[in-house]
């Protein structure tokens, strides 16, 4: 189960998480991370493509670019 990309329009290499373009967001894109995790720059396993937060290193930090927050809804219900 993952998140479905809701623009038909996107180039699938526009969404940055989706590391093997089948427009979802998945536990199968976070996994492309396991090779290159914790290096950095000449170590052949780092790819920038996963640098989500471009520091220049494959961490955890990028990793955490899947979540994204989901709305408070208390604070919504409040304001309408
Ligand atoms: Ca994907
Ligand atoms: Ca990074």
């Amino acid at each position: 189960m993952g998140r479905k990309l809701d623009r038909a329009w996107a180039e699938p290499d526009a969404w940055p998480v989706d590391f093997n373009n089948d427009q979802t967001a998945t536990t199968q894109d976070v996994l492309k991370y396991i090779p290159g995790l914790n290096t950095s720059p000449p170590n052949p396993a780092y790819n920038v493509r996963f640098d989500l937060d471009g520091d220049n290193k494959l961490t955890t930090q990028d990793v955490m670019k899947f979540i994204v927050p989901e709305p408070d809804v208390h604070s919504i219900a409040a304001e309408n």
